[in-house]
């Protein structure tokens, strides 16, 4: 299948013959839209709805309003594609790049400032982006050098708490220099912010901070230059634009507002299909304005393949779940805007009523579960992996305190998928839940162990679980025992071998080891590979079993400190371990997984340095 995109030499063209500014932004628009498109689908993955929202309004900045002094960023962070189309064609970023979202060396999935040119800070973790400016803003005060900030947040993103934090001080600050652009195109991840955690009427919500409010369509060039330049007036306060802008603005069938009020929006993240790829580039084609636009094609790189079978977690999760909730009346399932990725649509269809979406508040989400618990429910609380060990990892350890029981599930753990990088790769939740009193951490390897997990979670343990689960669909080459059942602090033999054990939990890393085990067992090096589900627990039975082996090889989808792979230092004295030890990088899956040295030759390799024979 061949892609297509607008080269550099085209867009310095249009640049050069569209001297009306409006128009000129319209056509490069829709010409970074293209691009865009173009690098979502040759990366297999990124947010096409929310880069095509602020697109009119981010190029517009670029192109005729930010100076050399001014500072614009995404406090959004997955609208990084669309940024990257016009910092491309801007020459900001070498135009070579295009053909490298998501991969290794190249332009990573959320903004990253370490490799990229133009990016000023690191985004993709909701919320932060107010604070981040005023910190800016300060620094260029204390130096007394002058220069504006333009930040733009989503709509749905303004209900993660940190906003309202920012909001006041900004105001009693005088920030005048901070201009807040909120793309309000009404939705969030899977459907609208007024279903989801409606934001009340915002422009008196501002006010009330303090802030000076304009509200504009988004897509309104005009309106928008015409704001800002009444808001260059505005120096003693921080001002706020809210711009109704449309999700997927410019592809007829991916823009949002057309979806009906019980339908799930599908264009928020994921590549787009073939045949809705190039229907979606007639539609911005038939836009640009220009009748002479030449585009040029690239073969669509190979992509990431599973067998026809493979071990989906996050389903397996989703029908257990929904079955548990058949079972127990006490179980409250939360959400925290992921309920597409997180697997619960079959539960909140069999249980409305005790199903909770608590939007973009994880921490309010995590508090809520603590006062359900307290008054007798069964909360499962759900979100990704990143975001739930880490934003109200205070309020989980709170609810711990009360000694109530919570599950906590969050997915997306481990460093792959790798595309959207560090802000959303997990590797630092075992590390920070694994102290938290009376909270048992377990990593599930297979379907099988997943749904025995959540069973044991509701039905066995007395106190709170925390279930890490892998989202990446994966083709396993091994499986449970049938009569499989979780014995706390102790692992299961998945391949037999006497004189080394590599030890590790979650399917990545056991299919690496698996494999790899399989291949040194050719070079007549015995290895035995065990699925250790338990994070923070380990038996003695397990010790005594591991301090047979001459070597233990620990193996953690994770940072090394801290670890699954530490613990089991502490108490095996053979035991070596291989984990992260850098935050890891952007890229494909089979890329990153080497360059993280987790792949099976890195494996084969450490085994080789410690096998006697
Ligand atoms: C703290 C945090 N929680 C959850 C997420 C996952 N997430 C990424 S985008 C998104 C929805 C954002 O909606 P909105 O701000 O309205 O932006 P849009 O995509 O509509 O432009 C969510 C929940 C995240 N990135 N950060």
């Amino acid at each position: 299948m061949k892609l297509s995109f607008v080269p550099l030499s085209e867009i310095q063209r249009l640049r050069r013959t569209i001297t009306d500014p409006v128009k000129q932004v319209r056509v490069l628009a829709t010409v970074f839209r293209i691009n865009t498109l173009y690098m979502i689908a040759q990366a297999g993955s990124g947010h096409i709805g929310s880069s095509f929202s602020a697109m009119d309004i981010v190029t517009w900045l670029h192109l005729n309003v930010l100076g050399k002094d001014d500072v614009y960023f995404s406090s959004k962070g997955h609208d990084a594609p669309g940024l990257y189309s016009i910092l491309l064609g801007l020459e900001k970023i070498p135009f070579e790049k295009i053909h490298t979202l998501r991969r290794l060396g190249g332009l990573p999935g959320h903004p990253d400032i370490v490799n990229t040119p133009c990016i000023v800070t690191n985004t993709g973790s909701l919320g932060m982006g107010i604070a981040k400016a005023r910190g800016m803003a300060l620094a260029r005060r204390l130096n007394k050098r002058p220069g504006r900030f333009f930040v733009l947040t989503g709509d749905g993103e303004l209900q993660e708490g940190q906003n309202w934090e920012s909001l006041q001080p900004t105001a009693n600050g005088h920030y005048g220099e901070i201009t807040v652009i909120v793309d309000h195109n009404k939705m969030q991840s899977d459907t609208w912010v007024k279903k989801v955690s409606d934001l009340g009427n915002l422009e008196k919500k501002f006010a009330a901070f303090g802030w000076e409010v304009a509200r504009i369509d988004g897509h309104n060039l005009l309106q928008f230059s015409e704001t800002l330049e009444r808001f260059n007036n505005i120096t003693d306060k921080p001002k706020v634009i809210i711009a109704d802008t449309i999700k997927g603005k410019g592809v007829s069938f991916m823009e949002g507002n057309s979806l009906g009020e019980d339908e799930l929006y599908k264009f928020h993240s994921g590549a787009p299909s073939a045949d809705n790829y190039a229907k979606a580039l007639t539609e911005l084609l038939k836009q640009v304005e220009v009748t002479d636009l030449v585009l040029e094609q690239r073969e669509a790189l190979a992509k990431y393949t599973t067998s026809s079978q493979p071990q989906k977690l996050i389903s397996a999760y989703g029908a257990e779940l929904k079955t548990i909730g058949d079972e127990h009346a006490e179980v409250v399932v939360l959400d925290a805007d992921l309920m597409l990725d997180t697997g619960l649509i079959p539960f909140k269809e069999a249980h409305p009523d005790r199903f909770v979406e608590c939007g973009i508040a994880e921490q309010d989400m995590v508090s809520l579960a603590g006062g359900l618990a307290l008054s007798g429910k069964l909360p499962i609380v759900h979100s990704f992996a990143c975001f739930l060990s880490t934003r109200p990892n205070e309020q989980i350890y709170n609810n711990a305190t009360e000694e109530t029981k919570i599950i906590y599930a969050g997915s997306l753990a481990g460093i792959l998928p790798a595309g959207p990088g560090h802000s959303h790769q997990s590797v630092r939740d075992i590390s920070i839940l694994g102290s938290i009193p009376g909270l048992t951490l377990i990593a599930p390897s297979c379907e099988q162990e997943v749904r025995l997990t959540l069973r044991w979670a509701v039905e066995k343990n007395p106190l709170s679980t925390y279930i890490r689960l892998e989202s990446l669909p994966i083709d396993l080459p091994f499986s449970l025992p049938k009569s499989y059942s979780l014995q706390v602090g102790l692992g299961q033999t998945i391949y037999s071998g006497h004189d080394i054990a590599l030890v590790g939990y979650g399917p990545t890393l056991l299919k690496q080891a698996y494999l790899a085990a399989q291949q040194l067992a050719k070079e007549n090096i015995s290895v035995a590979v065990y699925d250790f589900p338990w994070l923070n627990n380990i038996s003695d039975k397990f010790i005594t079993e591991l301090c047979k082996y001459q070597t233990v090889l620990t193996l953690d989808n994770h940072y090394l400190q801290f670890s699954q792979g530490m613990m089991i230092r502490a108490h095996v004295p053979q035991a070596v371990s291989l984990g992260l030890t850098d935050v890891p990088v952007c890229g494909q899956n089979d890329e990153v997984l080497t360059n993280s040295g987790l792949d099976i030759s890195s494996i084969i390799n450490v085994v080789k340095t410690h096998s006697k024979k």
